[in-house]
């Protein structure tokens, strides 16, 4: 790999993914996606894309083994939480909130649960795949409860009796009236976001950085 080329790590596919790809367009980078490989070089830019799974994103970006990566701030916070907690490093910044991947992380329960705000769950066995966040809130709240670590399929866990209670993204909520759940209370909300690593940039890969920026920028404005 040329170290002298902006690398940056996008998810490779997923709710994200072309919107991404759509953004890089907009900026002008040329880019040969038509092998989904792990590596795609831009045509035109000193710019070399990392097509990873969103949740090694912020820890690509993190430990410096790419210079900018687009993720949810979902996974980005989780990520950051598991690394403290492990004294791992997490240096990194946000160079810009951007316009898509928005969606929210709630607590929702089955329909017929009486709800009555999170104390409801004290020591309820609830779902997620966000230990972290659901953690930090359910302690801003001093609610105690039990984690079930699901990565997958989180809607499904009260039915099958293997939680009370989930915590879970949520866009339309199409997922949570499908599975008989409502939503209870919204914990995080977030957006995808560009973020770099926290070691400075060699100059020219500053450059691109800095010529990206304001088409990214431009690009938003427009959309608005
Ligand atoms: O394979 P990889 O690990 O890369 O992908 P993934 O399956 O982990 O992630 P993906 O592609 O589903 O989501 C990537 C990112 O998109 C998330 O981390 C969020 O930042 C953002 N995002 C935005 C969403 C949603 N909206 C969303 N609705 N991520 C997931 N969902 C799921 C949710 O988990 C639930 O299953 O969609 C369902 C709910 O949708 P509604 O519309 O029915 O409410
Ligand atoms: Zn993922």
């Amino acid at each position: 790999m040329d170290k002298t080329r902006l690398r940056i790590a996008i998810q490779k596919s997923g709710r994200l993914s072309k919107e991404c790809q759509q953004l890089l367009k907009g900026c002008g980078v040329k880019l040969n996606l038509r092998e989904q490989r792990l590596i795609a070089h831009a045509e035109n830019m000193p710019i070399d894309l990392l097509l990873v799974r969103d949740d090694d994103i912020p820890g690509l970006v993190m430990d410096g083994v790419v210079d900018l990566g687009v993720v949810g701030e979902n996974v980005l916070e989780e990520t950051l939480m598991d690394r403290q907690a492990q004294g791992e490093a997490a240096d990194y910044s946000v160079l810009k909130r951007l316009d898509f991947g928005g969606c929210r992380l709630s607590l929702a329960v089955a329909d017929d649960f009486d709800y009555q705000g999170p104390q409801s769950l004290e020591g309820k066995r609830i779902a997620t795949s966000y230990p972290w966040l659901l953690k930090r809130f359910m302690d801003e709240q001093g609610v105690k409860f039990k984690s079930v670590m699901l990565n997958g399929s989180v809607e499904v866990a009260p039915r099958a009796g293997v939680a009370d209670a989930i915590c879970d993204l949520v866009s339309t909520g199409a997922t949570l009236e499908a599975n008989g759940l409502v939503e209870a209370d919204v914990i995080f909300r977030s957006k995808a976001v560009l973020i770099q690593s926290g070691n400075a940039l060699p100059a020219g890969k500053q450059q691109i950085v800095d010529k990206l920026l304001p088409r990214i920028q431009g690009l938003q404005q427009a959309r608005e």
